[in-house]
């Protein structure tokens, strides 16, 4: 099993890119942003709840998320492999990310980590809430909180995954298809190890 995270702040590309690694690599996608976006759309507690808090930039509780993530594993007992999208974000959730691995005998492969300018973020989050109806894009003080958010509790996930040598950076500004190309240079040096 080869599993990696997609990491990077709120506009880099992880949504983007997801799409073409899971069809290159067979990956099982696992975004948390988009598991709460479902349990909204069908109107669930759990999604009421998330709406408030990610229309004001913040991050979901742990629990919440480490929860979707646990029964997102085990309906996929037969996955070569995960694609972890938007997820962890807090430290927190990295230790209980590698334990409920370890718990199924593997391993973050590799943490690969799209670097984009805060302004170039800015520029396509507001640009994809002209036409994606998402309620945290059309708004430049919500965005810009996200950022912030990122920047005070999900960018430590890369020193805690650099502790174990797994974060590669990327360049995520550029085609999206030369940063796939870029993407997939780093997964098959992993590959052919
Ligand atoms: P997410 O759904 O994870 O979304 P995101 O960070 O906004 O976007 P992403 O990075 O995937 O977007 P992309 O660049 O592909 O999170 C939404 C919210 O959910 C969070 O704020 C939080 O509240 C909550 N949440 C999710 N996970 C959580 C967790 N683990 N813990 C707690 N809370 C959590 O796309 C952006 C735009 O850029 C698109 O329009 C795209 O077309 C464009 N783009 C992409 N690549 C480009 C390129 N190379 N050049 C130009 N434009 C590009």
């Amino acid at each position: 099993m080869f599993n990696i995270i997609l990491f990077g702040p709120p506009g880099s590309g992880k949504g983007t890119q997801s799409e073409n690694l899971i069809a290159a690599y067979g990956l099982q996608h696992l975004s948390t942003g988009d598991l709460l976006r479902n349990e909204i759309a069908n109107q669930t507690v759990l999604g009421l709840e998330a709406k408030s808090i990610m229309d004001q930039g913040q991050l979901v509780p742990d629990q919440v998320v480490v929860g979707m993530i646990s029964s997102a594993l085990d309906t996929n007992p037969q996955a070569k492999g995960f694609l972890f999208d938007g997820f962890p974000r807090t430290v927190a959730q990295s230790e209980a990310l590698d334990e409920l691995l370890r718990l199924k005998d593997t391993e973050i492969g590799v943490v690969l980590a799209l670097e984009v300018s805060e302004e170039e973020l800015v520029h396509r989050l507001l640009n994809r809430g002209l036409t994606s109806g998402r309620s945290d894009d059309n708004n430049e003080s919500v965005v810009r909180a996200r950022i912030k958010e990122y920047h005070n509790k999900t960018s430590v996930v890369a020193e805690y995954y650099s502790r174990s040598n797994k974060v590669v950076k990327v360049k995520g500004e550029g085609t999206v298809d030369g940063i796939f190309a870029a993407l997939c240079s780093e997964i098959d040096k992993r590959l052919s190890k």
